[in-house]
């Protein structure tokens, strides 16, 4: 990624946001579909694709990760990795998850390939966030199916790992230790009534469904339990369900559907379950960011409490989300790409600066949530900010757009805009306690639709 790239096209998100409640989807500058989650080091990291606005189909070509430690703040790290990474990979570049072993991370992931089948690949990195790598130079599993979609991994608590995936039938193996091959034959997974509620082929001879498995498998563990989840057939587009197993390799046993006939806006939907802190999360899609649909969904989460002989209760979509379950430092350099929320303005990242906000108008702001003052006054407010034209105003209220306003800086040209500065303004007021921070754009005298400044940090002092 050398050249500045643009992120988003800006997605009009007015009138999505209700109020200070909506955490839902999680990330608002871009599509962010099939959302894999994963821990690591007390940080709760989640891999997801990038629909591109306008497309009619999943032609994506590029992967995010986005990470949180308090649920409701989430920082992008932009694209570790996209299609162009991968020397055989073609077109669309599907569902990945990414599982962390000795140290190493490893990015497993599907896409077209030279051979035009889908075939799975494997990316590896020394961090969550990448840089990522083709560990390979060539697929892991390529056999000329269209089938080998939807990678899941799970380590298992005594080293051995297994790889499962599929579309319209379920296929696993075991991986062997260095993560990027595999030994034995690639397992066929059984789809009848009793295991996965049903399967297309049982439906083409006249056998009765209960469900149905379609794609987006997703292998998890608990209390020695197994979970396999995946897509589903609901009445009009995806559920997604579940089968469970003592055992990771089977057999597997019907459950039931965990979210069904949901206003998703989206045929598809996929997931992954992962234990934060305590409490259990499950991660889907929707296409509800405005502008989206089917071919532009965006990651969303729901905190849930298994039920006590294990298995799972029914969950539905929220706006609001998972309670927050941290607050967040405002004396540390905070990134203008950590938000709860935002409207007007995108997220770039290039080689000199790495991700930052772009694409500031005006009227746009970004949420920090559950900001920490303690019980002193900052004295100021700093942050690096650069503007190619005149730039705007960068006005720091509390608790609302409209709310008690604590700092503002005003910035002219910086000279281009990755050419960022530090400035800095004093605190009006008093500002201790807990609060939602806002970060709004203003521009100054002259009324400007254009984009105002470009944010890559902020913090009190
Ligand atoms: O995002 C492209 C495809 O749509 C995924 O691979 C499927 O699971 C479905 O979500």
């Amino acid at each position: 990624m050398n050249t500045l790239k643009t992120l988003c096209c800006g997605l009009a998100l007015s009138g999505l946001c209700p109020g200070a409640l909506a955490l839902n989807p999680i990330v608002q500058t871009s599509y962010s579909p099939d959302p894999a989650p994963m821990v690591h080091n007390g940080t709760l990291y989640v891999y997801a694709g990038d629909d591109i606005p306008g497309y009619d189909f999943y032609y994506m070509t590029k992967w995010r990760v986005f990470s949180t430690t308090d649920m409701v703040n989430w920082t992008n790290h932009g694209v570790p990795i996209s299609l162009e990474s991968f020397s055989w990979a073609r077109d669309r570049g599907w569902a990945a998850q990414c599982v962390e072993r000795d140290g190493k991370f490893y990015w497993y992931m599907c896409a077209q390939s030279d051979k035009n089948d889908m075939s799975i690949g494997v990316a590896v990195a020394d961090n969550p966030a990448g840089p990522f790598k083709d560990a390979l130079g060539k697929p892991l599993i390529q056999n000329g199916s269209w089938s080998n979609i939807d990678p899941t991994v799970l380590v298992d608590d005594d080293g051995e790992a297994y790889l499962y995936w599929g579309n319209g039938g379920l296929y696993g193996v075991k991986l062997n230790k260095d993560m990027i091959s595999y030994s034995g034959k690639i397992d066929t997974v059984p789809l009848t009534v009793e295991t996965f509620g049903g399967s297309r082929a049982n439906r083409r001879q006249g056998v009765e469904n209960k469900d149905m498995f379609i794609e987006g498998p997703w292998l998890y563990k608990r209390n020695n339990k197994y979970y396999m989840m995946f897509a589903g057939m609901g009445r009009g587009g995806e559920t997604l369900s579940y089968s469970m197993s003592d055992s990771p390799t089977g057999p597997w046993k019907y459950q039931g559907k965990i979210m069904e006939n949901q206003k998703t806006n989206s045929f598809t939907n996929h997931g992954g379950i992962v234990d934060y802190k305590g409490q259990s999360y499950l991660f889907y899609h929707t296409g509800l960011l405005p502008g989206g649909g089917s071919y532009g969904r965006a990651s969303c989460v729901e905190a849930f409490t298994f039920n006590p002989d294990g298995t799972i209760p029914a969950l539905s979509i929220s706006k609001e989300g998972p309670k927050p379950i941290g607050t967040l430092n405002p004396y540390k350099r905070v990134e203008g790409e950590t938000m709860a929320w935002s409207e007007k303005c995108s997220v770039t990242q290039n080689d000199k600066v790495g991700v930052y906000v772009n694409q500031v108008r005006k009227g746009g702001y970004i949420k920090v949530a559950n900001v920490a003052f303690g019980d002193k006054t900052p004295a100021f407010f700093s942050a690096s900010l650069a503007a190619g034209l005149d730039g705007g105003i960068l006005e720091i209220r509390l608790d609302s757009i409209k709310g008690q306003k604590v700092a503002a800086i005003e910035l002219s040209r910086t000279g281009g805009w990755d050419q960022f500065q530090l400035f800095k303004a004093p605190v009006e007021g008093k500002v201790t306690g807990t609060h939602d921070v806002f970060l709004t754009f203003m521009d100054k005298n002259i009324s400007s639709g254009r984009e105002l400044f470009n944010l890559d940090w902020w913090q009190f002092n």
